[in-house]
């Protein structure tokens, strides 16, 4: 399992967090938003996939991946 945090733009509620964290889990990433940080700390199997599409689905939902 690989552990990585990743600044996004455009979160600003519960809602908001819910999304990214659904888009994650639907790629079998685990999600945790900070909407303070405005980060989502993400836990992944590196055999399976990338940084480059834990970004892709969070942008898929319309927040922009700093
Ligand atoms: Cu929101």
């Amino acid at each position: 399992m690989q552990e990585a945090t990743v600044k996004v733009e455009g979160m600003n509620c519960s809602k908001c967090a819910k999304k990214v964290e659904g888009a994650l889990e639907a790629i079998g990433v685990e999600g945790h938003v900070n909407l303070e940080e405005h980060t989502v700390n993400v836990k992944y199997d590196e055999s399976k996939l990338g940084i480059s599409d834990i970004k892709d689905s969070i942008e898929g939902k319309g927040y922009h991946v700093v």
